[in-house]
């Protein structure tokens, strides 16, 4: 399987609000270094890298104001002397206005951001047009007749909707490679989101869709980040009414819990019958996990690659989240050996 990887990821490293106190982000730069190494001990595939995008195709899943925030929000950050990581401060909850986009940056940050995980630093945007473009890059390989491909994204993306960023996401990277899949060609795609947490931004995107199915495994709501979607009575809109499936697991879920609903996720997946499938690849399921709360052992990702692999679909897999870095290498790239066989 070949792996898409650039070293621009690096460009990006950020505080986030945690427990009252800012702190370097769970979500940093040693996470996919550590991966990238662990794809080359167990000899998986050549490492490729990117190929250069137009920013024209993230606005196919984001609206292009959004876009445009995210390339300048840093450049206008500075302008006001500040030199510390932009982060948003006020959002506009329910009956405040949120259809008139801020002038001032400070209101701009928070009209596109969903929460204080999502700072803004001057490598930022580099880092998240590539991240975008790994995951672009890797739609092509499959395009042109591979099996699988592992775009090697950080930072992540499945918390970012159409015009919002959140939980450590900016650009949606597994909604983008889903989107071009379509732009190029395939009639049905789907999206299965294995991250612990929900995968609001891409089931947003796709939630009024008929063509890009989205299912999702993760901790429920009522207890786990992103707490305000994920729900299982959240099953499409219009068109899109059926396809869209949450598997809410409680704390604690290991390979008995998961295994099932993983079994039954791939079984809509495959009635779906798309013509590529992509896979928000999250580790952060694993026990050790410093944010979440699932209990899954480094052999289990062996088994989801097994399960998956079940499906008979040509696979993009899109690095999601997965804390414990330590890990992080053996259990992503667990998953890929178990697809592979
Ligand atoms: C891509 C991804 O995995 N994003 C996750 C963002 C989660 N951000 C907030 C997590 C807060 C968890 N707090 C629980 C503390 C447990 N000690
Ligand atoms: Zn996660």
């Amino acid at each position: 399987m070949l792996t898409v990887y650039s070293t621009a990821h690096r460009l990006h490293h950020a505080t986030e609000l945690k427990d009252g106190v800012l702190k370097p982000c769970f979500e940093m730069p040693s996470r996919a270094d550590t991966i990238r190494a662990r794809v080359q001990a167990v000899g998986l595939g050549d490492v490729i890298a990117p190929r250069a995008f137009d920013p024209s195709r993230y606005a196919r899943v984001h609206s292009e104001r959004y876009v445009r925030f995210l390339e300048q929000a840093w450049g206008e950050w500075r302008e006001l002397g500040r030199e510390h990581d932009a982060l948003p401060l006020i959002w506009p909850v329910r009956d405040l206005r949120s259809d008139i986009e801020p002038e001032h940056i400070d209101g701009k940050l928070g009209f596109y951001a969903m929460d204080a995980g999502v700072a803004i630093t001057a490598g930022t945007w580099e880092a998240v047009r590539t991240s975008a473009d790994l995951a672009l890059t890797g739609m092509a390989v499959l395009e042109a007749g591979e099996r699988s491909a592992f775009a090697l994204c950080r930072p992540p993306g499945h918390h970012a909707a159409a015009e919002y960023m959140g939980g450590y996401c900016y650009l949606n990277n597994a909604a983008i490679a889903a989107q071009a899949g379509l732009d190029g060609g395939a009639r049905r795609v789907a999206v299965l989101d294995i991250d612990f947490h929900h995968g609001n931004g891409t089931q947003s995107i796709f939630y009024a869709r008929d063509d890009v199915l989205f299912v999702s495994l993760h901790g429920d709501p009522k207890q786990s980040y992103p707490y305000f979607l994920g729900h299982r009575d959240e099953t499409g809109a219009g068109a899109g009414l059926g396809f869209n499936h949450n598997y809410p697991l409680a704390h604690g879920t290991d390979w008995n819990g998961y295994g099932a609903a993983l079994a039954d996720a791939c079984r809509r997946v495959a009635a779906h019958a798309p013509d590529v499938l992509v896979v928000s690849l999250g580790v952060d399921t694993f026990k050790g996990d410093p944010i979440s709360h699932f209990r899954l052992e480094s052999e289990d990702f062996l088994r989801i690659g097994a399960t998956i692999a079940g499906i008979g679909c040509p696979t993009l897999f899109v690095m999601e989240g997965g804390y414990m870095v330590d890990d992080i290498g053996v259990n992503a790239v667990n998953v890929l050996c178990g697809f592979e066989g």
